[in-house]
């Protein structure tokens, strides 16, 4: 069947109630299968395992919609999605299932859309039999007979430009007996988006073709935006929970090198097939394309997921994290047990550049100070906040000029001590990243903060030992700091 009608939502939905209604189908072959609406689930969300052991008529109703929505924090893109969302819903089947798949077109949208589902047997994966024009529905049906986790996506010329704008999805078809059961599943779609600002620069950014051509992204993210899979958006599990993630990549371009930071995974079916692989570090996910990915969760902390091509998820976005809760198991993973003076033999401290002379037992000097503290700070805070203290837009905030900083130099200190994650506002932009510990000493925090305090238009004056001696008793708390706890 291919049916192509005028689409109204709210006719949809009366019609929906009409198929719900009729509970049983004759197949092609005369059996009677029973008929149900199919769950679709947003990311990270997979609708439940399905129980039945027998084929079923799967009604599915799936809406294209072209709106706008947030890339990232103060960015906007116009997308183009599947069910209002990207990636487009979760769909999930049985093997021998008998689909009939209804693909309508919201009346204000500007352009036709169709569907390549890769779990489809059939030219174009259903894309002919599925171009819907504005303000219209099709119809057509399709029987999975290939178990495994299939992209699906819109594949209407120019195909690229469907795909960089949003269109894609993942449809998982259950094998005949089912997957094993685990604790905990999890949908996560990685992407690109390339627009004509770079990476942060704020408002409604529009789609660059010549970036795309280029293969040359702005952004690698998610679940369809920088942060759509951290911070407030993690997903939970708890230590002795098994966890399976369902992993797809809409490209357009780049294959991903998925991993998750401080898990190896038990299984993984490779490429989204049959086939099982174990104990794997890393696992390519093609553009097009999937794996599903499983692991017990045994020692509690946040697991971080990334694109392991790095500068991907440390300044494109492509970074996730899983916080799994629970008691400490110390030893499957100790945490630091001590840290102790490291001195071969024949190696004397400091060993470093001559610093300004200072008498035994007295205070330094500001000279001394600051001295010291450009050394500090060009072999610590240097390769993050820039040789000038200007920082990356959107990546890593300024010490130069900064108003947050000299606002309160006891809180720089606090971060340098326990680090810091979240939203944070320095000269009027915006940022949402980590600054891990810096593992130095007291009389180096000092002298660095003194640096920063002296130097590049900053307030001047001088931050002390002491000081930062009690700012460390104090703990992360009064200050906000820390990272991990959240
Ligand atoms: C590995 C990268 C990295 C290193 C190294 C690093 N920082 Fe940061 N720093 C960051 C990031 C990222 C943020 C923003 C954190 C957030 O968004 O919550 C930040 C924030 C800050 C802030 C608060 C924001 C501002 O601009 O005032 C201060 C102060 C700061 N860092 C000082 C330092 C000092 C001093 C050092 C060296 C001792 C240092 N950082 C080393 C990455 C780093
Ligand atoms: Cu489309």
């Amino acid at each position: 069947m291919n049916i192509s009608k005028s689409y109204s939502p709210r006719l949809a939905r009366i019609a929906l109630g009409l198929f719900a209604a009729a509970a049983l189908s004759t197949s092609a072959s005369g059996a009677t299968l029973p008929v149900e609406e199919a769950v679709l689930t947003h990311a990270p969300n997979v609708p439940p395992p399905i129980t039945r052991r027998t084929p079923a008529k799967v009604v599915i109703n799936l809406e294209v919609r072209e709106l706008v929505g947030k890339l990232a924090d103060g960015v906007e893109y116009t997308f183009w999605t599947f069910g209002s969302t990207v990636p487009g819903p979760f769909i999930r089947v049985r093997e021998g299932d008998h689909v009939e798949f209804h693909l309508h077109n919201f009346p204000d949208n500007k352009l036709p859309h169709n569907i390549d589902l890769h779990a489809v047997t059939g030219p174009g994966g259903g894309a002919a039999a599925s171009f819907t024009a504005p303000g219209h529905t099709s119809t057509f049906n399709f029987k999975p007979i290939n178990p495994g986790l299939y992209v699906y996506h819109c594949a209407t010329a120019p195909v690229g430009m469907h795909v960089a704008n949003g269109m894609y999805g993942l449809i998982l078809v259950e094998p005949e007996h089912g997957l094993p059961p685990v604790d905990r599943e999890f949908y996560v779609m990685q992407s690109e988006f390339y627009t004509e600002g770079a990476y942060g620069e704020p408002g409604l950014q529009t789609f660059s073709m010549n970036k795309a051509l280029d293969e040359r992204p702005d952004y690698v993210v998610f679940n369809g935006s920088v942060g759509a899979l951290a911070g407030d958006n993690s997903i939970h599990a708890k230590t002795g929970e098994t966890v399976r993630l369902y992993v797809g990549n809409g490209g357009p371009n780049l294959v991903s090198s998925f991993h998750v930071i401080g898990e190896i995974f038990d299984k993984v079916y490779i490429e989204g097939g049959d086939r099982v692989n174990a104990n794997i570090q890393t696992t390519l996910v093609p553009a097009g394309g999937s794996a599903i990915v499983e692991f017990k969760c045994e020692a509690p902390g946040t697991l971080v997921l990334v694109d392991h091509s790095i500068f991907r998820a440390f300044n494109k976005g492509a970074l996730g994290m899983l916080k799994v809760e629970g008691e400490p198991n110390t030893e499957i993973f100790s945490g630091k047990t001590m840290d102790s003076v490291y001195q071969p033999e024949g190696r004397s401290i400091p060993h470093d550049a001559p610093r300004p002379p200072r008498e035994e037992g007295k205070a330094k000097t500001l000279a001394q100070q600051k001295a010291d503290g450009e050394a500090v700070y060009k072999q610590t805070c240097f390769a993050c906040h820039q040789a000038t203290g200007q920082g990356i837009p959107s990546v890593f905030p300024p010490l130069a000029k900064a108003d947050y900083f000299n606002e309160d130099p006891d809180r720089a200190v606090a971060y340098v001590i326990f680090g810091r994650e979240g939203p944070l506002t320095v000269n009027g932009a915006q940022y949402n990243q980590v600054m891990t510990p810096q593992n130095i000493t007291d009389e180096q925090i000092a002298d660095v903060i003194t640096y920063v305090l002296n130097t590049w238009g900053n307030k001047g004056g001088r931050m002390t030992v002491e000081r930062v001696r009690e700012i460390r008793e104090g703990g992360p708390a009064p200050f906000g700091a820390g990272i991990g706890a959240h």
